[in-house]
């Protein structure tokens, strides 16, 4: 594949070898604020690295995470990527355009939590042929949401596991390709009645117990309108979206690289259960509210117990074998839900265990948690 750049000439700096662009910045420059650097990068189409290494025009900008796009400076780089120099573990969305005249059009591909001080990022969903222009937002933790890093993690349980089920598995090697934002707490009742109007919740009293009595249906529309809300406001990317975890997200930031039967380890006398979740044995019949046990590694509270949270997917048996972002089957007749909860004992509230009713109707034992990650590109 060719590369493809017209026209122009550059006035480059002295460290670089080359540079032609028929880019220019789709905003007048503005002063660079030292915490966050962005850049641009606008090239046409690659078919290897070593491909890459030819030319691209970077604009170095700032761009928090509400703000209107701005940029900062103009360099040219040897590479057809994005160069990020930031702090190490801060997230960036990484979002793009086609036509600089479009800049209310930014598309975000992905959250990159940055794994050194400068970073070259790739885009891997580049077309064959076109152009994009590149920009990286710095943004700051959303609300009670804790960032999850992409991976890869073995879905589902070893046949040796104590007190598993048939369902979960043949296990099944699952890479996350993107990471996203996840509710550090099983969505609240207060949460759900700022958004919807209404609380449907069986257990009443103190709105910081987990929303239930929720169907699927209803978990979908509250992530929709929340969606649209929070875009409205221009407090998420442009194209990010609210949504359930699919299965897979769901085990993996529950498990948060952990291969034991809980994300605290395998507790086979379930004597540490109490520490970390509300099951049928503490919770005195009813729903708890969220946080009050100790999290998982990564920060996220009740993964165990407390209330099932839905997930995205239909139900249906894991196909073993590998799969990147997996979504489930295309159809099907219930809606998975996963953790266990205050109705069941500690052995259902594992890592791996697997349920899933009717996604028409509420339960009072199911509640869910939201994600927040790119939409369709
Ligand atoms: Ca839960």
């Amino acid at each position: 594949m060719k590369l493809t750049i017209n026209s122009m000439k550059t006035h480059l700096p002295a460290q670089t070898q080359t540079g032609v662009a028929d880019i220019k910045p789709a905003t007048p420059r503005t002063e660079l604020q030292p915490s966050t650097q962005v850049r641009k990068a606008v090239f046409g189409g690659y078919s290897s690295l070593r491909f890459l290494l030819v030319l691209s025009l970077s604009v170095l900008a700032v761009v928090p995470w509400v703000y209107p796009q701005n940029q900062a400076g103009l360099g040219i780089q040897l590479y057809a990527g994005l160069s990020i120099t930031g702090a190490v573990g801060a997230v960036y969305a990484i979002e793009y355009i086609t036509d600089v005249a479009q800049t209310n059009n930014w598309h975000c591909l992905v959250f990159l939590q940055l794994p050194a001080t400068n970073y070259l990022w790739f885009d891997s969903t580049f077309p064959a042929t076109g152009r994009r222009f590149y920009r990286a937002r710095q943004q700051t933790a959303p609300t009670n949401m804790v960032f999850i890093p992409p991976g890869t993690f073995r879905m589902g349980s070893p046949t040796n596991e104590v007190d598993r089920d048939a369902n979960e598995g043949p296990q099944t090697a699952v890479t996350i390709s993107r990471g996203f934002w996840m509710g550090k707490y099983e969505l609240a009742q207060k949460d759900y009645q700022a958004v919807i109007g209404s609380n449907p919740s069986w257990f009443l009293g103190d709105s910081n117990h987990p929303v239930e009595q929720v169907s699927w249906n209803d978990a979908t529309s509250y992530c929709n309108q929340l969606t649209q809300q929070e875009r409205n406001a221009g407090r998420i990317p442009t194209n990010c979206v609210y949504r359930l975890p699919t299965e897979a997200e769901w085990e993996y930031a529950c498990r948060a690289w952990t291969s034991t039967r809980f994300n605290y380890g395998d507790d086979l006398g379930y004597t540490n259960a109490n520490q970390y979740e509300w099951d049928f044995d503490n919770s005195t019949n009813q729903t708890h509210a969220v946080g009050q046990k100790q999290p998982n590694p990564w920060g996220l509270y009740d993964m165990h117990g407390n209330v099932f949270e839905w997930c995205q997917d239909w139900y249906g048996p894991y196909l073993g074998g590998s799969a990147t972002d997996p979504q489930g089957p295309a159809t099907g007749l219930y809606r998975v839900h996963r953790g266990g909860s205050w109705t069941y004992y500690a052995w259902h509230c594992r890592s791996a265990f697997r349920d899933y009713r009717l996604p028409g109707s509420g339960y009072y034992s199911v509640g869910f948690r939201v994600v927040l990650a790119p939409g369709q590109p």
